[in-house]
Parts: C-alpha cells; structure tokens; sequence
C-alpha cells in the first residue's frame, strides 16, 4: 500500500470537530400538525442531517445565512434562506401523493437496510453520454466486466452476475438470454432513464428476493409533486472516440390524480479506438421506448404501470465468440401501494412483472465461420411478483412480511453448418429448462434505545429447477436427471446506531443462499467462459452460501461555524466466507465436443469448492470547502482466496484509488478525476487470468446553464490517451486481427452533451 493509500485512511481517521449550532427547527405534517421525523435537511442542497422523533433539528448556518431545503418522501418539499437565529422555527409540510420507485431507501436513515449506498446525481449533472454500466464506475467498490462497449456487467466486491441481486425499480428483473451474457439487465434500460442508483453492500436485507452478495436497484425516474403539469426534454450527445451518437426524447404529463411519461432514446456507437489507435470491434446501434402511467386513487393509494421495449442491433462483442444480430426485450411491471392505514397494519406493496428476451447471435463476422457457420435462436422469459406488509406492532416496533416469486425459463437452438460438408446440426442451447424461486420472508426493526435500532430478518426460498428437453449426452452423464427442489434459508442481524445527525455506526451479519443460476446447471459443451474452455453444466450443484460480517461507519463534521464547508468520510470493512462457492473447474474424464481437435482438449465442469473467502474495504473522505469547492478521495480493495486450489477466486478487481475535485454552481460545474488502479498479481489461474498492469487514468467534466433549460456539459475522458485495459476486461475471442489478449479500453474520447428541458 503506498503513500496516497495511506493519505487516504488518515485523512478518514481525523478526530472530531466539536462546532456550535446556531439554528433549530421543527418540522410538522401541515395537516394534523403532528411532528416529521426523519425529514431530510439540506443547506444549498447538501444534506445536513435529519429531524428526530419530536421533529427536531439542530443545524450550523454561516452567519451571512444559507438557503435550507426540508423534505420527505410522501411530502412536497420545503425551501427558505434562513440565517442564525436564537428561537425555534417550525416548518409545515403538505402531504402529497406517495411515490413507488424509491422502494429500497425509504428516505429514514435509522430504518433504512443497513450499508445503504445511494447516487443520484445522474439527472442532475449529467455532462456526458453513458451507458448503464458506465454509471456505476463512479460508485466506489464497484468494477465492469467487459466484453467489449455493450455487454457490460456490474461487479462489488468481486460478487457479479446471480451473485448480485440486479433489479429496477424495487424489483422487476429481466434476465438475459444470451449463454454469453450479450445482454444482461444493464442492456434493457437506458442511462437517461435512470435518477439513481441503490446499493445494499451485503446480504443484510431479506425483502428484495433472495440475495447472495448485494442488492442494485436501478430506480427509474417518476414524476414528484414538483413536476405537476405538462413537461419535456430532449437531448443529444455525441462521443469523438468511435463517433458515437445518442439522443432521447421525454414527455410527461403529471396532475395530483395521474401521471403519464413517455421516452424514446436512440444510440448509435461506433468501434472505439483504444490508446494505441487500434480499433477496437465494439459497434451497435439500439432503440428503446417507454411508457409509465400512475394513477392515484387517494393520496394514499397509489397503481403504476411502467411497458418498455428495447432493440439492439448489429452489436459487436470483442470478447465473445459471436456478435449479436438481434436482442429485443419487453418489459412490464405493475406496482400497487396503499399506504397511510390505521390499526397495526400500515402498508401494502404488490407488485407484478414480466419480461421477455429475444436473442439471435452468428458467426457471420467470425474467422470460425470459414469451418462453421453457426447461428443461435434463444430466448429467455422472467415473470414474478411481491406482496408485502408493513405492520407497527408497537411504538418502538416495525415488521415486514411477505411473500415474492420469480420464474425464470430459457430456451433456443444454435444451428451448426459445416461449410465443407454443409451438413446440418442443432444444438440445444438452454434444454428447455426453467428455475422458479417462491420466497417468504419476514424482517422486524425495533428501538432498542433512542440511538439504537436492531434488524433481524430470515428468509426461506423453494428453489424449483426442471431441465424439460437435455441433450442425450447431458441426459447420459447426469442419468437422475429430474425435477428437483432445494430449500434454502436466509438470514440477518444488523445494529445501527445513530447517536446524532453527524455520525452513524453499523454492525451486521447476513447470511445469503444463492441457487446455482442456469449457465452452471444446464449449459452443455458451450464456451461460455473469458477462455476458450468448452464448459458442461452441473445439475446437482448445492447452492452456495456466503456468511458475511461487517462493520461500518460514516460522519460529517462543519468545519467551520461561517459557512457550509465540512468533511465526510465513510468506511466499511467486511469478511465473506462461503460454503459450496461454484466455480468451473477442468474435468480430464471429458473431452471437448464441438471442433474436437482444438485446444482445450478437456473441458471445465461447474463445481462446488468447500472453503474459500473473500475480505475488503471501502473508504472514503472528503472535504466541502470554501463554500462551492469539493475534494474526495476513495479506496474499495478486495482479497479473496479459494483455499481448495490454493489461489484467488476469480474476477477480482484490483486495488482501485480515485481523487476527485470539483468546483459546483448552480449554474456552472467542473471537476476532474483521477483514477489509480493498481496491479493485480492475485490471480486465479485455474480461470485462465493472467497478471494484470496497473494505470492510472484522468477525466475532465464541465457543465454551464447558459439560459433557463438548456444544459451544455463537455468531458475529456482519459485525457492522456493511456492504453490499458482492467483486469475484469474479457480477452478478444475468435477475432481476424487480435490473439487472444485482453481487449483494451478507450483511449482519448471528447464528449458533448446538450439536453433541454421544459
Ligand atoms: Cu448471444
């Protein structure tokens, strides 16, 4: 760990400031004039804390005053310059219709789930075209699994795919066809759609469906009381780095009763050029619409639907053995809240959804295609639902129970052509197999003391697993072939402790089960993997286990009593170890089926390994300063060994350090990142992963409001034009011009953005 490293960790361990408040409020419900709690307090939009049970807030204002922002979800906002002052103000909020989205952080940050991490900045500042996972490079702890510019899956804390618990909007999933992953979750919805991103670091919440390493609930925009009427945007971007272009349309009109949104977004990227000015085959082009409609019977009852479609086309992926000539999905949910009851029972959530995934992939493009010319048809279904209650047993007591179901069924062909021969053959990609999952669950919250709020949850999943049609080869190595149940239980135990709106502590253990996913059940003689492995699923794995503990805690301290200026910090250092981990690991007892005489002659055949860990952190600090300037920097590390083959596990992203300023206006921002990844040489070789480099690499964004509505933002991504790729990065994969390296990263790439709203 060297000298930046260390800054880091010191500058988060400074002790505390002691600092003088000079104003008190007290927030009330307009209506009943019953206090608020938990409201949110901002000063010039950052937030400072909230207000306690009796509604109560204490807050440090600069003496020439600053302008405070109160609010609430379920209230429409309050705004005031308010200046020191020695008596108590009340503030009034008025009630306004419930929102749906927003499921996972309720805006409380003593029921929240414990290690709740939120960004929402997306909207907001956006200065750049994106794609989804783009989104989450700004998150610390998180890494990209890239197999080119499309394709791309999140990883925290080297948990990726079913080991984190993806979802939008509180729930809805849409699972990928692809044996490839061509199109995971990320591809379905678009960045300018999404207002912020919720993360639960752990198996520390039992209500969200099963979870094994983490929750990402991808929250959508909704219309809020502030929107009311009819209203509009449309913007444009343009990337030089493969001359890339991306455009989007929005209209929605929203009243107290009903709300209806639509958007249209196109995207057109070109290959990229990494820092050397190779290109890099990574093209495609994408269509999507959307259509949300809300009605609200009542303030407090509230039912939403939300239809969007998606279609990719001609999308090129560096590091898989096919480019994808069609992928269109359909999503629909229906969500359904009634809040606002008397009695022990307050809250109702229902939710319904169901999506479809259309996948055709070739060769077409591909040196295999002189031997071979293959194309795959596969298409992949998700359907679920939730159901649950909030109850209020007791003042100091809160209870979540429920009930959600998921099903998941693939199926689909490749069809083989031998061009010598033109003989034909069909090869089940999927077997026609299904996964449902029927959770039941139940999570109390109680006081314990003013300060100290225990969650405890546990949770049971009926795991139902059939494959309808094997393949006799797969029928003959696994001969018990049937349909088969698992039982598996989840649970919780978490402590937050909240002595005062500027620092909070927590203590949590979770244990998340996880079911082997369908790639490693029923994928049969299919290069599925970063390497050239054919790999043979395994129908009888046990589900895997990770029995987490972590301990976290973060702050704010003014820094001084003239102004808003202050430090953050937040940390949190967790230990996994897992049972039953799967893993793909080489079998000498088979042989490669398809291209017999190439190399791997075994294939990998998914397993499960009796002891193995994972340990890390994430840090970070900060400093508000001289009112409109910012300066954070932030260290996620990740170490994790599979003690049964005595290496790492794979996919860990290296030590990664970033140091980001900013000067921020209302009208004007600009800021510039600094991202030091460094060499990862704790590697898993069984996986085929080599030693990977280290980079370090700089951002510049910029952003003006020069007229009412119109927002201009121009960014200069790796403005020194480095070469490097990430040691998640796959390698390319039956490509013309490249062996089998890893495939780089953009180089140098200028961007523009113009949106206008109305
Ligand atoms: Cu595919």
């Amino acid at each position: 760990m060297n000298a930046k490293h260390l800054m880091v960790i010191t500058c988060t361990l400074l002790g505390h400031w002691i600092s003088a408040q000079n104003f008190k409020g007290q927030v009330f419900n307009q209506k009943n004039n019953v206090p608020v709690q938990e409201a949110h307090i901002l000063l010039n939009n950052k937030p400072v804390g909230h207000s306690d049970a009796d509604g109560y807030f204490e807050i440090t204002l600069p003496v020439k005053g600053a302008d405070l922002t109160i609010s609430h979800i379920g209230y429409e906002s309050v705004e005031k310059r308010v200046t020191p002052q020695k008596k108590v103000e009340s503030f009034y909020l008025k009630e306004a219709p419930i929102s749906i989205s927003g499921v996972i952080v309720s805006g409380n940050s003593k029921m929240d789930p414990v290690f709740t991490l939120e960004t929402n900045d997306y909207v907001k500042k956006i200065v750049q075209p994106r794609n989804v996972a783009d989104l989450f490079t700004d998150v610390n702890g998180f890494a990209l699994i890239k197999r080119g510019n499309y394709a791309i899956d999140p990883s925290f804390r080297a948990s990726q795919y079913e080991q984190l618990n993806v979802q939008f909007d509180g729930g809805t999933k849409a699972m990928h066809a692809c044996p490839n992953r061509m199109d995971p979750i990320t591809t379905h919805v678009i960045p300018e759609e999404i207002e912020k991103i919720e993360i639960i670091k752990g198996p520390y919440t039992v209500r969200y469906g099963a979870t094994f390493g983490g929750i990402v609930n991808l929250v959508t925009t909704v219309p809020d009381a502030s929107d009311y009427g009819l209203h509009g945007s449309v913007h444009g971007g343009y990337e030089s780095n493969g001359g890339s272009l991306v455009s989007m349309a929005r209209l929605q009109q929203a009243t107290e009763k009903y709300d209806i949104m639509g958007n249209i977004g196109f995207r057109d990227f070109g290959n990229y050029e990494d820092g050397d000015g190779i290109e890099i085959p990574s093209s495609f082009r994408s269509l999507d619409y959307g259509l949300k409609a809300g009605y609200n019977f009542t303030p407090n009852q509230r039912l939403q639907a939300h239809w969007r479609q998606s279609f990719g086309r001609d999308v090129l992926h560096a590091g898989l053995p096919m480019d994808t000539d069609l992928d269109d999905s359909s999503i629909l949910s229906l969500d359904y809240r009634l809040t606002g009851l008397q009695g022990m029972l307050k809250t109702i959530d229902a939710k319904l959804y169901y999506s479809y995934v259309d996948h055709i992939m070739s060769n077409a493009n591909r040196p295999s295609f002189m031997m071979t010319d293959a194309v795959s048809k596969i298409n992949a279904t998700t359907a679920g639902g939730k159901i649950e209650f909030k109850l209020k047993p007791s003042e100091k007591t809160m209870f979540f129970t429920g009930l959600d179901a998921m099903h998941i069924a693939r199926d689909g062909n490749r069809t083989r052509i031998i061009q010598s021969s033109m003989m034909e053959f069909t090869d089940k990609v999927w077997q026609d197999s299904y996964i449902n999952d029927l959770g039941l669950f139940a999570e109390g919250k109680y006081n314990l003391t003013q300060n100290t709020i225990l969650t405890a949850g546990l949770r049971y999943d009926l795991v139902v697993s059939e494959i309808r049609d094997p393949e006799a080869d797969f029928a003959a190595l696994y001969p018990d072939l049937d349909k088969r149940n698992e039982h598996n239980l989840s649970s919780t135990v978490s402590l937050k402790y909240v002595p005062n709106n500027q620092f909070i502590m927590e203590l949590a253990y979770g244990r998340g089960v996880r079911s082997a996913n369908m790639i490693e059940r029923v994928i049969n003689h299919f290069t599925v993997g970063q390497d050239s492995y054919e790999y043979i699923g395994n129908p009888n794995l046990d589900a895997e286990v990770n029995n987490q503990f972590e301990i976290g805690f973060s702050g704010r301290l003014p820094l001084s009593q003239n102004s808003t200026d202050h430090f953050n910090y937040s940390s949190s250092f967790y230990y996994s170890f897992y049972d039953n981990y799967i893993v793909a690991v080489i079998d000498e007892s088979q042989t490669r089926k398809f291209m017999p005489t190439s190399e791997p002659v075994n294939p990998k055949v998914f397993r499960n390994l009796n002891k193995a860990y994972k340990t890390g952190f994430e840090i970070s600090a900060g400093v508000d300063f001289l009112n409109d300037f910012n300066f954070t920097s932030e260290l996620a590390y990740v170490y994790a060994k599979n003690k049964d083959l005595n290496e790492s596990l794979p996919l860990v992203p290296p030590l990664t350090t970033s140091f980001k300023i900013g000067f921020e206006k209302e009208k004007f921002w600009v800021n510039a990142t600094y991202r030091i990844t460094s060499k990862q040489d704790n590697i898993s070789l069984s996986f085929g992963e080599t030693t990977t480099p280290g980079y370090e690499i700089m951002d510049l964004r910029l952003g003006v409001v020069p007229y009412k509505n119109l927002t201009l933002g121009v960014a200069a991504l790796n403005v020194f034009d480095e070469t490097y790729y990430n040691h998640l990065n796959f390698s390319f994969n039956n490509q013309a011009d490249f062996t089998r390296t890893p495939i780089n990263d953009p180089g140098r790439n200028l961007t523009a953005f113009v949106q206008y709203k109305f």
